[in-house]
């Protein structure tokens, strides 16, 4: 759990969810009464993944098919503040949901942590993965130390109140020109530590279970968890 989080009255972090929200124990196989999030993005990449990650015993919508919803700029300093700013908004939109938001990117060790929280648009606003990539191989060119992590940060939330964060982390090094179709975003030039294959040669398998994604969402899990147990009392 995030610093910010830890700061909050425990007592109030615990409310925030109800019985109801907490009714389905993460860890059942079937998937009736699955928990209900809402997922505060429109990167169906990450949805998928989420998907992949979460399992049967969440129901996962994300906001693609949600039309006219304000522009949620992402002013904040970091990952963290930009989840929970992605969360909190939706949340305040949508306040029966249980809403997660993920912040996530790159930071390259000898770019002082670039492209981090301009991963999405590093090469502008209407840029894409593949000219994101050129532009940090670019940065990179000739450099002998490529080291790097991608960060992930979940805010979850609820009608406009931020409940707790949690994040992960994985670190690796930079390829010299991208390899692979998997994944997205800067998975073609991204080799993470103890392995010589980008994570787009990885299978999502692999991936999900290293990847910063899939230690910030072990936190999550492990949050519902403590809470349902809580809320048995
Ligand atoms: P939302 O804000 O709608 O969720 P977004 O893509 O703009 O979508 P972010 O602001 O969190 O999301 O930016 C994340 C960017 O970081 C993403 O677009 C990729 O370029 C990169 N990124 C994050 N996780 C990644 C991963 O697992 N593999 C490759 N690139 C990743």
């Amino acid at each position: 759990m995030s610093s910010r989080a830890k700061s909050r009255d425990p007592d109030e972090v615990t409310l925030k969810l109800s019985q109801r929200d907490l009714s389905t124990p993460p860890g059942m196989t079937a998937n009736l009464g699955a928990m209900d999030l809402l997922l505060a993005t429109r990167n169906q990449h990450k949805t998928r993944e989420f998907g992949q990650l979460l399992g049967p015993n969440f129901t996962l919508r994300d906001l693609t098919s949600e039309r006219d919803l304000p522009e949620i700029l992402e002013t904040g300093p970091t990952f963290e503040e930009n989840a929970v700013i992605k969360a909190i908004a939706i949340s305040k939109i949508f306040p029966d949901e249980i809403v997660i938001a993920d912040d996530s990117g790159l930071e390259v060790k000898s770019l002082e942590g670039a492209p981090g929280i301009f991963s999405a648009r590093y090469a502008g606003k209407n840029g894409s993965d593949r000219r994101n990539v050129e532009k940090l191989l670019c940065e990179l060119e000739g450099a002998p130390e490529r080291s790097a992590r991608f960060r992930c940060v979940i805010a979850l939330a609820k009608d406009g109140e931020l409940i707790t964060t949690v994040a992960g982390e994985v670190a690796g090094r930079i390829t010299k020109s991208p390899r692979g179709e998997n994944g997205f975003g800067y998975d073609p030039i991204f080799i993470p530590e103890g392995f010589e294959a980008t994570f787009a040669q990885l299978s999502s398998e692999t991936k999900n279970a290293i990847s910063h994604r899939a230690k910030a969402v072990a936190g999550l899990v492990r949050y519902f968890n403590i809470e349902r147990r809580s809320a048995r009392k």
